[in-house]
């Protein structure tokens, strides 16, 4: 020992917090001006280095509470003071200035170690039950790193209140912020940045460890959890052994957890728990979770369906079907709903975010602590997919916020065959969770109590701050990625070590073994008499019958589409009505100051709707919502810009042009009225279509809408369309009735702002999916819309919406077209039929959809041509070949084109030519093949040079027209 550290030694007690108010004071003097302090202090604070420093500004700017009152731990701040603040500018007589400094010293070095360890601890934590992990070399988590030295060890140092402590040796310090930080639980909590909640994790991780011990009850049920976790898997796997179930095993504490986790947010208020998880432990938790019964997932082991006989549909495996149940927490019922998913990982993420925001909406809940979403996510996939960042970002914005969504990741170090250092660049899996500044509690799997415990602060966190937090649980996977799997061929090693790895259960066992808190006799019972339950469930396997819950709830009163008819549903509305109505839309409030260009917009609205003028596109648009949000239905619109529109055509929200604020008129068409809301989203595709579908699943009653800037972005959420909105109702008996609408037309934008890409969703097309629309007037618009929730069932929409024919001088419609008597029609005749030849006169009928029409309209009218048809199909899918052939059986004598603006690849033609063939031969024409008029193949959407594109239209509407 030095001398040096003799003499500190015999002084440590020199910085008490009386004296450390002191110290702040000269602090705060020398910040202001280091003239105000003598010469040896001026010298001493500057010395101190930029993290010691730190340190003192908070004791100099700390406020002096008492240590009974405190509720922060942070540096001095909470020094237990007896002294009034008067005091502080008195240097108190025992210390020497000499001893005082080094007292300071040796606090602020300590402190800026235990502060480290609180930034760094989980980099040491014993995290992996492998022991695998490699850890980070951390030499600043010793104190030799602060100037400390061997000698320094066992001397008291001040540390102000710290851990309840005002002095402590800094190898009581050390092992500590071990026990805390450094143990089978690492946290990441320091990059939040709100400073109370900081705080408040502060408090709970460091508060005496004795106080979180369980109880013998609370032990026996982890162990009970465990047990029904790992026989599950166990049992299914002596019955069915090398069939696929994607087990739980090595990951069982996944079970407690999320038990845990519901078990404590229902303490603190939640009634309904929405899960999304992929493949891994998804059948342990339908049984323990969601209380599926194990008799059910027997039957289907034996390849029983999990639908009734008499109900259509493709189903899907056992292992991506969903579930709901009622089920009791501690005497508080929680409906428990897990969400089907596709193969395609981390996708479900935002659609059960999208689904829990419409159940807080129904429920008018606006604390967020009723209805929770649990994400779990597998460590691969969780680091991989971009769903991932963008269902976190979209996750604190108003108009996608669900408080917060807990979410666990069962991170059982390997993706399929790859390893986590080829899997993401970030020390851990969960580093992407770090831009929604959310807590992130590391823990070893194999440690139950650790994962409970953090499962119980995960839910107080998200109960009582309403925002994400993640758990991310290390683990192994007992198997290979599936049961059949032979993991060696790629991971030998980590293999042989799984081998010899006891499981979970048998080791917690065995510690309640050892420390007495169970009898080997009750630890064998446990077990036995699960094993039991699961041979009587086994033994009834042959009874059962599946059930399917297909409208329940919100959800009631809906049914399948009845029949094969025209499906128009009622969607006309009285002129009175759409005065109402049209009244609010085009008055602006008194005192709001509109903008002027959009006062004109407004006042040639108001003409529309009184019928001086014909109706534009977007009023039609802005009636169908007011008329169904007169009527109490809701109405959600959400996609980037779609406030005021990507093409300035919608101006749902106005604002004012002195102050910003913002005026809806379709929130104040009545007073009793249903929720319009419209969200400008971020500059993402995948999270928000996902969500929107979400909220479709949840909600019947509310028109959802998503809509893209252009209609190819759309592509960026192919995954969502696919897997989700084509397939789900087929693969899960889950309707949605969401609309997309995709800006599309060729215009000469280039290649890539002229296709919405039709032909993708006509490919999708099929067993009565959704319906595909390419319309062309604002009346079969408003009628499209209404419709959407004008009829006892729903499926969802495809509309290619219009770019130019927002703003062209033919593509209105008059009042009178919504008005009673009025309904969306599948097809549109030709506007001058009346003008033209007879019908068996037609040379040439040409059939097209969507914007093409007005150019071959406007061309056939400059070159007065009479025996040319134009006839529009609006709905491509379903599409009605007897209802056309009605239309076209007439024209007997005439040809028949398809004309498109699209190239030859792409658009409708490779859907609908064999169909026309079809319907041709139905209607009993003379001609029964089309023929093809339009751009050549392309591989390029369109033509980047506006010149050419003009050429090229002109040719093909040449082409439809010449006979
Ligand atoms: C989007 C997507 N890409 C690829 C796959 C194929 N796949 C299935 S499981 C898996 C590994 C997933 O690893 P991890 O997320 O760690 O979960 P684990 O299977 O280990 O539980 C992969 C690549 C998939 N299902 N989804």
């Amino acid at each position: 020992m030095t001398s040096e550290a003799v003499n500190h030694q015999d002084n440590f007690t020199f910085l008490s917090s009386a004296n450390a108010e002191y110290i702040a004071h000269l602090y705060a003097e020398f910040l202001k001006s280091p003239t105000k302090v003598d010469a040896s202090w001026q010298s001493f604070f500057s010395n101190l280095d930029d993290s010691e420093k730190d340190m003192l500004s908070e004791l100099a700017g700390a406020s002096w509470t008492p240590a009974e009152n405190k509720t922060s731990n942070r540096a001095f701040g909470t020094a237990p003071s007896a002294v009034p603040s008067s005091a502080a500018s008195n240097a108190p007589a025992t210390a020497s200035t000499q001893d005082l400094q080094q007292a300071t010293q040796d606090a602020v070095r300590a402190l800026n170690l235990i502060r480290t360890y609180r930034n760094r601890g989980h980099l040491l934590a014993q995290l992996d039950p492998l022991n695998m992990r490699e850890k980070e070399d951390c030499p600043e988590l010793e104190p030799s790193y602060y100037g400390f030295e061997e000698a320094d060890m066992d001397r008291p140092i001040y540390i102000g209140g710290f851990f309840g402590l005002e002095t402590a040796t800094l190898r009581e310090i050390q092992a500590i912020c071990q026990q805390i930080y450094c143990d089978k639980i690492g946290v990441e909590y320091m990059h939040i940045t709100n400073l109370e909640e900081r705080d408040w994790f502060q408090e709970r991780l460091e508060t005496s460890q004795e106080s979180l011990s369980f109880n013998v009850d609370e032990k026996k049920e982890i162990l009970k959890s465990l047990t029904k976790a790992e026989g599950f898997e166990q049992f299914l796997s002596k019955k069915h052994p090398g069939t696929k179930r994607f087990g739980v095993d090595g990951a069982e504490s996944l079970i407690p957890a999320i038990e845990t986790i519901i078990g404590q947010a229902a303490k603190m208020g939640l009634e309904d728990v929405n899960i999304g998880m992929a493949h891994r432990g998804r059948l342990n938790m339908l049984a323990n979770i969601m209380g599926k019964s194990y008799t059910a997932i027997f039957a289907e082991f034996d390849g029983a369906a999990s639908k009734p006989e008499d109900i259509q549909g493709s189903g899907d495996v056992k292992y991506h079907l969903g579930a709901s149940s009622d089920r009791d927490f501690n005497g508080n019922s929680v409906h428990l709903s897990l969400n089907p998913n596709p193969s395609h990982l981390e996708f479900v993420n935002p659609v059960v975010t999208g689904k829990v925001r419409a159940k807080q909406m129904q429920r008018g809940e606006t604390e967020s602590v009723k209805v929770l979403p649990i994400l779990l996510h597998g460590d691969a996939a969780f680091a991989g997919q971009g769903v991932t960042a963008e269902t976190l970002m979209i996750a604190e914005l108003p108009g996608y916020r669900v408080g917060g969504t807990i979410h666990v990741v069962i991170n059982n170090q390997i993706g399929f065959t790859t390893m986590p250092k080829f899997g993401r660049s970030g020390p851990y899996c969960t580093d992407v969770a770090k831009m929604l500044v959310a807590p992130i509690f590391h823990v070893n799997g194999d440690d139950p109590e650790a994962v409970v415990r953090v499962a119980t602060l995960a839910a107080e966190y998200r109960q009582t701050f309403k925002k994400d937090v993640v758990i991310d649980m290390y683990c192994y996977r007992r198997f290979g990625h599936n049961e059949g799997d032979e993991p060696a061929f790629t991971q030998p090693l980590m293999y042989k070590k799984i081998a010899k790895q006891q499981t979970t259960r048998t080791l917690y066992e065995q510690k309640l073994l050892d420390e007495g808190t169970i009898t080997s006799a009750e630890a064998e019972a446990i077990l036995s008499e699960f094993y039991a339950h699961l041979e009587e469930c086994f033994a009834k396997k042959g009874d059962y019958k599946p059930d399917a819950d297909f409208f329940g709830g919100a959800w009631e009163g809906i049914s399948l589409p009845k029949g094969d008819d025209a499906r128009r549903g009622k969607t006309a509305v009285r002129q009175e009505e759409i005065d109402e109505v049209a009244s609010v839309l085009t008055t602006v409030p008194e005192g709001f100051e509109i903008n002027k260009k959009l006062k004109r917009v407004l006042d040639a609205r108001a003409k529309m709707a009184s019928g001086e003028q014909g109706m534009d596109w977007a009023m039609a648009e802005a009636m169908a919502y007011g008329t169904l949000v007169k009527e109490g239905f809701g109405v959600r619109l959400s996609g980037q810009d779609v406030g005021r529109g990507t093409f300035s055509q919608r101006h749902a929200i106005w604002y004012d042009q002195n102050t910003n604020e913002k005026y809806v008129a379709l929130q104040n068409i009545a007073e009793k009225q249903g929720k319009f809301e419209a969200h400008d989203s971020p500059l993402s595709e995948m999270a928000v279509m996902g969500f929107e579908y979400g909220f479709s699943l949840a909600d019947p009653k509310t028109l959802t809408l998503w809509e893209a800037q252009f209609g190819d972005f759309a592509n960026g959420a192919q995954v969502m369309i696919d897997q989700f909105i084509a397939s789900g109702e087929i693969k899960w008996l889950r309707m949605s009735g969401l609309v997309l609408l995709l800006p599309h037309g060729f215009e000469g934008q280039g290649p890539e702002h002229s296709s919405a890409r039709l032909e993708r969703f006509l490919q999708l097309s099929a067993e009565d999916n959704w319906q595909v629309c390419n319309i062309t007037t604002p009346a079969n618009y408003f009628h499209a819309l209404r419709r959407q929730l004008h009829r006892d069932f729903r499926k969802p929409l495809v509309i290619v919406t219009p770019k130019s024919l927002l703003r062209h001088k033919l593509a209105v419609s008059p009042v009178s077209d919504i008005t009673a008597g009025n309904t969306f029609h599948r097809f549109l005749w030709d506007d001058d039929a009346e003008k033209l030849a007879s019908p068996d006169k037609i040379k040439r009928v040409v059939l097209c959809s969507g914007k093409v029409y007005y150019d071959l309209l406007q061309e056939r009218r400059d070159r007065d041509l009479k025996d040319v048809y134009i006839q529009r199909i609006e709905q491509l899918y379903p599409f009605d070949d007897k209802g056309l052939a009605k239309e076209l059986a007439p024209f007997k004598n005439a040809d028949f084109v398809w004309c498109q603006e699209e190239p030859e690849n792409q658009g409708s033609w490779h859907f609908i030519d064999r169909r026309l063939e079809k319907t041709l031969e139905l209607a009993g024409v003379k001609t029964t093949r089309p023929r093809y008029v339009g751009r050549p193949e392309a591989a390029s959407v369109a033509t980047g040079q506006s010149s050419v594109h003009l050429k090229e239209q002109a040719a093909l509407v040449d082409e439809a027209l010449s006979v």
